[in-house]
């Protein structure tokens, strides 16, 4: 550190060197992103909540509300108004609590502890934070097969279940494809052998519902099917909130006193979450986001995400490209017939375009969010078009 300090002027102009080097999402170049711009609105909510801590919710009664009212507001999106659970950082908070949870209810309840060596099972599909989760909280991580579809196979969950499998993982929004799990089989496999079920809808949570108003028809994925024990859902996805803002949903409270810590000298003589201090601002930007938005907001851009989706799916097969398989919700993965998917993501990124590559299968991914225009559609086929061309 420097024994004199800057002058705030100073201070500004070097950081705006520094954010000079950052992509932006309103350039429409980051096309392999599941965040996007936080909405006014929710960062103006956020910026006035800076000094909240909700690791002491008694100093601060009024943040604590509105975490609670955040919660109950997702809780009544996703099938069950009654529900409890946290603000946290992400979906990768979101889903090591849930596993947590989920190890802790059944150490309570094996006879003498006895569990030989506990199991997670999540498709292949699932997204690494429950690899951190399995590798933090000791747990053995099975990777369910997946259909043809991409989805989790039924069969295969069936035929490995076993007395050591403590929790059973169903995605409803793919990180890599935007594919929803059979959640209601899930649900039905998971009531009979008696085991948590935990639906990961970090993404799909803020799209599903809303494209069921407008007709879609996805089948039930969330706490109205009575297996589903908890469920992750992320407002800074496509909920337009600002940075760190995810949220865990339990069906009962029980599962958050199985993870409770004595905290004897805060405000709240026990703990639930997995950090201790931490910020109240991202309840009040979602808050004031989901106030904003109302039902009627988010499902208007969820329809625009999806006219967006069919937009550039449609475009990518006339001008020659081969789509993974048809998107469900607003990611599309599709190949080139001539030029395999990491060449030609290197190729985009010398173009401007920054796009990420899936594993599974190898595709490019392209997630369109709200910050993705048309227009940047139609300059990003032009360039693969051009680059397409030059393998002629
Ligand atoms: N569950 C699902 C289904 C996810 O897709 C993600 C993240 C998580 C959990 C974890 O959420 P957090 O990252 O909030 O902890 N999906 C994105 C991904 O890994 C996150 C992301 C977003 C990555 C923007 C890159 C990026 O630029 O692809």
């Amino acid at each position: 550190m420097d024994k004199k300090g800057l002058s705030k002027r100073q201070v500004f102009e070097t950081l705006q060197e520094f954010k000079n080097k950052d992509l932006t999402y309103s350039s429409g170049n980051i096309l392999g992103s599941m965040c996007t711009c936080a909405h006014p609105i929710a960062q103006d909510a956020y910026c006035d909540f800076l000094e909240s801590n909700l690791g002491d919710p008694g100093l601060f009664k009024g943040t604590k509300a509105l975490e609670d009212e955040v919660i109950t507001m997702l809780g009544d999106l996703l099938g069950k108004k009654d529900v409890y659970g946290h603000v946290i950082t992400g979906g990768t908070e979101a889903n090591l609590m849930a596993m947590r949870a989920a190890r802790n209810m059944t150490r309570e309840t094996a006879i003498n502890n006895s569990l030989e060596k506990p199991e997670i099972i999540v498709p292949k599909s699932a997204h690494f934070s429950f690899k951190k989760a399995a590798d933090i909280l000791g747990l053995h991580l099975k990777e369910a097969e997946l259909d043809d579809d991409y989805c989790m196979d039924i069969d295969y969950l069936s035929e490995n279940i076993s007395k050591n499998t403590v929790a059973v993982v169903g995605v409803a929004g793919t990180t890599e494809l935007g594919k929803i799990d059979p959640i209601p089989e899930l649900s039905e496999i998971c009531l009979d052998s008696n085991i948590y079920l935990h639906v990961d809808a970090a993404f799909g949570g803020f799209l599903i519902p809303f494209l069921n108003d407008i007709g879609y028809n996805f089948p039930q994925f969330d706490f109205s099917l009575e297996g589903v024990c908890s469920m992750t859902i992320d407002p800074h996805k496509m909920g337009l909130a600002p940075i760190p803002t995810g949220c865990i949903l339990f069906r009962e409270e029980k599962y958050l006193d199985v993870m409770n810590i004595d905290t004897p000298y805060l405000t709240q003589k026990q703990q639930s979450t997995i950090v201790g201090t931490r910020t109240g601002a991202s309840s009040a930007a979602a808050w004031a986001i989901m106030k904003y938005m109302g039902r009627e907001g988010y499902v208007k851009l969820a329809t625009r995400a999806m006219e967006i989706t069919e937009f550039l799916a449609r475009n990518l097969v006339k001008s020659g490209f081969e789509l993974v398989s048809s998107p469900e919700l607003n990611i599309v993965a599709f190949n080139s017939p001539k030029i395999n998917a990491h060449a030609l993501a290197e190729k985009l990124e010398a173009e401007g375009w920054a796009v990420s590559v899936s594993a599974c299968p190898p595709a490019i991914r392209v997630v369109l969010m709200p910050h993705i225009k048309r227009e940047h559609i139609i300059d990003f086929i032009e360039t693969l078009e051009n680059i397409q061309e030059s393998f002629d």
